[in-house]
């Protein structure tokens, strides 16, 4: 934020001050006419639960020769980090399968949005895949039994 006029001693020609900063995430150093982020102690976080996605604040400038008074607004736009990863909605997922079942069927499809894997983040930071690992304890050795299907699902949520 660039304002013209000096605001520093000698010569001040504008004064500045910060309004509307309701929970103090910005610091407004009228006379260097900079805003700092002031998260000392907390964590600026877009993610569930805190959800700031967005911090308004206005910054009143005073002309000091003449005493007119104008508002600027200062929108600052927080943009999600990945810094979550997919956690799955249960420990475990059991499936029972009757021997000789034919190839190709479809033995589970337990993955739906409520009981798959969630991340918090937003857009493609929370999208998620899914894959099959190799388990060293599976007696099933070096046989590839079975075959994900459906690999990628989207997690949208709703920003306030
Ligand atoms: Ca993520
Ligand atoms: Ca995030």
């Amino acid at each position: 934020m660039q304002i013209n006029g000096r605001a520093e001693d000698p010569g001040r020609t504008i004064s500045l001050t910060l309004l509307d900063n309701y929970a103090h995430w910005v610091i407004l150093d009228p006379l260097r006419q900079r805003l700092f982020l002031n998260s000392t102690g907390r964590v600026l976080d877009r993610d569930p639960p805190s959800y700031i996605s967005t911090i308004v604040v206005k910054v009143q400038c005073t002309n000091e020769l003449v005493g007119t008074v104008i508002l600027h607004e200062v929108r600052i736009v927080i943009r999600d980090k990945n810094d979550n990863t997919p956690r799955f909605q249960q420990p475990r997922y059991y499936v029972a399968v009757n021997e000789l079942t034919p190839a190709g069927t479809i033995i589970f499809t337990g993955f739906g949005e409520d009981n798959g894997a969630t991340d918090i983040d937003d857009g493609p930071n929370g999208q998620i895949e899914y894959g099959i690992q190799y388990n060293p304890n599976d007696p099933v050795r070096g046989c590839n039994a079975f075959l994900l299907q459906t690999v990628t699902y989207l997690s949208y949520r709703t920003m306030e």
